[in-house]
Parts: C-alpha cells; structure tokens; sequence
C-alpha cells in the first residue's frame, strides 16, 4: 500500500508542470502572420517588426545597434516595494538608428518588453512587442523616427508595470522622463519604508463591554421581533376562517365598518382589562398596608 502511494506521488510530481522548471527556450522558429507580427505556440511572440521601411524625415539608417534586455523577479530586488523589473531601466538612442532587442525572460511566468508611441502609420498601434513566456529569449527588429521622443518601455501583464516593470527609452534628447521608473524618477504615490511602525490602535475594556452588551439587545431585540411576528402569524391562521364566516356575504363597506367596529370593542376591553389591573392592585397595596 506504502509503496502504491509512493509511486502516484512521484508520478504526480514529475508529470505536473507546475513542479517541473520549464527549460531555457529560444524562439527563433516563429511564424510570419505579416506586418510585423511573429509568433510561434511556445509562448513567443514579437509584434511592430520592422526591418528596413525608413520612417518619415529619415533619410538613411543613422546607426544600427543591438542590445539584450533582461526581464525577472531578481532585477527587482534592489527597488523596495517593486515585484518585476528590466535588468536597465533606461535606454537612449539617436534618432532613425535601426535596433534590435534581444529580449530574455528570467522568470517562469509571462513577460514582455513593449514599446509605446510610435508613429501609426508604420507600427500598428503605435507599438513594438516582444513577449516570453516562462524562460527563454525572443529578438525583433525595429527603426526609430528622426524626433527627439521618450517612449514608454513595460510590460503589459497585470500589474507588472505598477510592480516595477517599466522602463524610458529616448531617442535623441528626448522628450522629459517618465514618472514612476524605478531607481530612476520619483513614484506618483511614494511608499514609506522608514522604520516608523504605525501605532497601535488599542480597544479600551470598556468599549469592547459596550461592543458586546449592544450584540446582546441587538440579539435580543431580533428574536423579539420575530416572536411578535410568529404569533401574529399563528393569530391570522387561527382567526381567519372565524372571520371568513362572520363576514360572509357582507359587502365592502359593511366588511370595513364590522371591522372598524371590533377594534373599537378590542381597544374598549383592553382599557377596561388595564384599569380592573390598576385598581386591583393599587387596592391590594391599601390591603397590605391596613394590615401592618
Ligand atoms: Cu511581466
């Protein structure tokens, strides 16, 4: 029986791929669906491709550069409260250079590296792709246009990008900074990482008696409303053949005054029943106290 157990655990464990560490992949086989858009079913993927149309005002190709950009967990470990970050956070380039990027992935899980803001009319979207899933690489290809510009550099997984996974790319001087890039520009929202611990809120003893005693006629006030509610119930289902009978082949009207009526005789025997109680027990007083 051990040994049974044993064997489906370790069968368990080897054919799950959530166990198993997914191998370094390149995605160099992908497939061409045009306008610049590869991918393959490995999880590669590069988007906005372009390799020799020479944007508008570019009158050649000013240089050619290739760089290999990181993406993971462990590039973030130097920024406090970030989860995701690019190995740079900030890349500059002449304008009409021609680059490649080779981007890799360090992680197990969905990365990109996506550029934003590129003309239209050349990058559908305005955007440049590139994507990894799990470990692995991915290149692609793109040429600038001519302006001084600062591009948009992140990763569009939830959450990435507010983890840390954002970056500035300038072409010539740019066109300012970014907020919000790690190590690099201030946060929009800056988290506190000084030592100061919040103080405690503590409860006084007599808040918390409240607390409780306020449950309790709470409590208490909810089964009451239900115990009228139940014998008004068992009041109606008793009553309403008797009334049913009294009122039969009574119109409306006459229904309304009979009614009217008996409450008028409810309320008259109610006060006659209170006050009989009053004086029966004022008179017991008077009886107690003559007797003394
Ligand atoms: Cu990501």
């Amino acid at each position: 029986m051990r040994h049974l157990l044993f064997i489906a655990l370790l069968s368990l464990f080897i054919s799950n791929p959530v166990f198993a560490k997914k191998e370094f992949m390149v995605h160099n086989r992908l497939m061409d669906h045009g306008d610049g858009h590869l991918m393959d079913m490995d999880g590669g993927m590069v988007m906005g491709q372009n390799k020799d149309t020479l944007p508008g005002g570019c009158d050649k190709i000013a240089a050619t550069k290739e760089i290999t950009v990181h993406a993971g967990h462990k590039y973030a470990k130097k920024f406090p409260g970030t989860m995701f970050a690019f190995d740079t956070q900030e890349y500059q380039f002449e304008p009409c250079t021609k680059l490649t990027v080779h981007f890799v992935n360090d992680d197990n899980i969905r990365h990109q590296w996506m550029m934003h803001g590129l003309p239209k009319y050349l990058y559908p979207k305005g955007m440049f792709h590139l994507e990894v899933t799990g470990p692995g690489k991915i290149s692609g290809t793109l040429i600038f246009p001519p302006n001084d510009k600062t591009y948009l550099v992140h990763c569009d997984i939830s959450q990435h990008m507010e983890k840390g996974m954002k970056g500035q790319l300038k072409i010539g001087d740019g066109s300012g900074d970014l907020p919000s890039i790690p190590g690099l520009t201030a946060y929009v929202v800056q988290d506190d990482y000084s030592n100061s611990v919040p103080e405690q809120v503590v409860i006084p003893a007599t808040k918390k008696e409240k607390a409780t005693k306020a449950a309790k006629v709470s409590e208490a006030s909810n089964s009451g409303l239900s115990g009228v509610m139940i014998i008004g119930i068992v009041a109606g289902v008793l009553l309403a053949p008797l009334l049913i009978r009294r009122f039969k082949g009574m119109s409306t009207g006459e229904i309304i005054s009979a009614i009217i009526e008996m409450i008028s005789q409810g309320i008259a025997m109610l006060i006659k029943l209170i006050s009989a109680l009053i004086e029966k027990f004022t008179a017991k007083k008077v009886i107690e106290l003559a007797d003394k």
